[in-house]
């Protein structure tokens, strides 16, 4: 009895023994993963100092209007037979076959089967005389039949292909000029880390129009008198400084979304490295000058 209560007894230690060794590691691993903690703690305040020491911020947002980019519409594969050329517009009826307006037609409805797009705007072909039935979306460039059957929704404009059913087209292209500036207390920024968004939903086709303030079509971004930062008469490029107390112009080019009056659209300013502003874009009317800029 004696040995069993002994050897008990040393099994009791053992156990114990174990037990302190556990805790010991268990609380090593508990005051690294706070100290973990601490450190993301702190990294993230760091992240948060970061981005909002570099904020723009939109003043206004002007309306310049449609683009001037040009769509040609062509009977046969190769760009060859009748063609017909529509600015940026809607065209259905008598506008999609007498684009021009002058009595004579161009355009034949179910006939047409390849088409031109000028860079800076886009097109939606359509099957019906008024916007319906299959559609197909294109960007600038020259479109093959292929191209239209491989854009069109659905798909090969549900299994025949598109040849000579177009009835209807749009042409979308249309011109903003953002008003901006940084925010009181942000640090000056490289013109090559601003960019822009603008997001829409037009069914069947949401999405989004962006790029650099630099690279922006279709004039890119001067001060507000025309001139860059160095007070030249010129554009601003990727590596000029924009400091806080400038106001920059920015031309901005929507080919996605195409506003259609009442409609409302988010843009964003971001900066790499920086914050990303949010706006809300309400299109009250499309007029030449109209500023568009939502303040609730
Ligand atoms: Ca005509
Ligand atoms: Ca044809
Ligand atoms: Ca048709």
């Amino acid at each position: 009895m004696k040995g069993d209560s002994g050897s008990i007894g040393i099994g009791a230690m053992i156990v114990f023994i174990a037990l302190i060794l556990v805790a010991a590691v268990a609380s090593t691993v508990i005051i690294k993963s706070v100290e973990n903690l601490q450190q993301k703690g702190e990294d993230t305040s760091n992240d948060t100092r970061l981005s909002l020491s570099k904020k723009a911020i939109l003043t206004s947002a002007y309306i310049l209007g449609d683009s001037d980019c040009e769509a040609e519409l062509f009977q046969h594969s190769g760009f060859g037979g009748w063609s017909a050329t529509y600015p940026v517009g809607s065209y259905a009826g008598n506008d999609f076959l007498d684009p021009d307006n002058d009595g004579v037609n161009e355009a034949v409805s179910d006939d047409a089967t390849t088409i031109k797009i000028d860079a800076g705007c886009e097109v939606i072909l359509y099957d019906e005389d008024d916007f319906s039935g299959w559609s197909a979306r294109l960007s600038g460039g020259d479109h093959s039949l292929a191209s239209i059957n491989a854009n069109a929704l659905p798909k090969n404009c549900g299994g025949g292909g598109c040849n000579d059913q177009i009835s209807s087209l749009k042409v979308l292209g249309f011109e903003m000029q953002l008003h901006w500036t940084l925010a009181a207390g942000s640090d000056e920024v490289t013109a090559g880390e601003v960019s822009w968004t603008v997001t829409c939903v037009s069914e069947p086709f949401a999405g989004y129009d962006g790029d650099t303030i630099v690279s922006s079509n279709p004039y890119g971004s001067t001060l507000l008198d025309g001139t860059n930062t160095a007070g030249l008469d010129a554009k601003i490029v990727d590596s000029e400084i924009i400091e806080h107390g400038m106001y920059v112009k920015t031309d901005i080019a929507l080919k996605i979304c195409y506003p259609e009056e009442g409609e409302k659209m988010q843009l964003t300013i971001h900066i790499d490295g920086g914050a990303t502003t949010y706006y809300t874009l309400s299109f009250r009317g499309l007029d030449v000058g109209t500023n568009v800029l939502f303040v609730s």
